[in-house]
């Protein structure tokens, strides 16, 4: 294996609970109900289909404009928050578990289905450990299909079966299966069946990318 594709929200960091208060004012507004369990269910999907789990129990009817408003309307909800990343907001593992891997000359990439990637990791200082990014504005079909991460691998040079996939997302770990890489799984994804690599901690990494697989 000569590569690594980290998902980024979940992963390298946690902003579920920045989705969640943004998603939860769209929500509020609507009158339809919104909780943290929901909220999971959005993790990896992209920010049209999040809007489609978080309309489900809305009984009136939205036009394509009216949903692009609200879309629009989160992420600068999102945005705002986003202000409070910094370089603190990362676990020192991920940092020293990252730096590892770049010094054993593993390709690193990032393959994540969110728009505002190159935002995030510039405010938490990540952007250099990386060779490539693969986001949100690449893509035109969003996770579970794998276009995300095979798009990752290209800009390494890689194939799909010399990549690791670490993912928090049963529909990233999806979308990994399904371009041929091997997923490994983190957070709720460490329970998926489809996950060949379940694993609590980042730093676990450092042994299994080794193994011959
Ligand atoms: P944005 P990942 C995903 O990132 C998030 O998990 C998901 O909750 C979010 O809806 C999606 O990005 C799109 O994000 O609205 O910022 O474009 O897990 O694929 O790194
Ligand atoms: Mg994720």
């Amino acid at each position: 294996m000569k590569g690594i594709i980290f998902d980024l929200d979940g992963v390298l960091l946690s902003t579920d609970q920045l989705h969640y208060e943004a998603w939860k004012k769209i929500a509020d507004k609507l009158g339809v109900p919104f909780d943290k369990k929901i909220n999971d269910r959005l993790r990896g999907v992209s920010r049209e289909a999040s809007l489609e789990i978080v309309l489900e129990k809305y009984n009136g009817y939205l036009s394509k404009a009216e949903k692009e408003d609200l879309c629009n309307e989160k992420n600068e909800y999102y945005k705002e928050l986003l202000h409070t990343l910094d370089e603190d907001t990362i676990d020192p593992k991920v940092r020293e578990t990252l730096a590892f891997l770049k010094n054993k000359g593993f390709r690193l990439a990032v393959g994540s289905s969110s728009k505002n990637t190159m935002t995030i990791l510039h405010r938490t200082g990540l952007e250099d450990y990386f060779d490539a990014i693969s986001d949100g504005n690449n893509i035109s079909k969003s996770k579970p299909d794998p276009e995300v991460f095979l798009k990752a691998a290209e800009y390494i040079f890689l194939k799909p079966e010399e990549c690791f996939v670490v993912e928090d997302a049963e529909a990233g770990i999806d979308a990994a299966v399904a371009g041929g890489f091997c997923p490994i799984g983190i957070g709720l994804a460490a329970e998926y069946s489809k996950t060949r690599f379940p694993i609590k901690d980042i730093t676990q990494l450092k042994d299994i990318v080794f193994l011959k697989i």
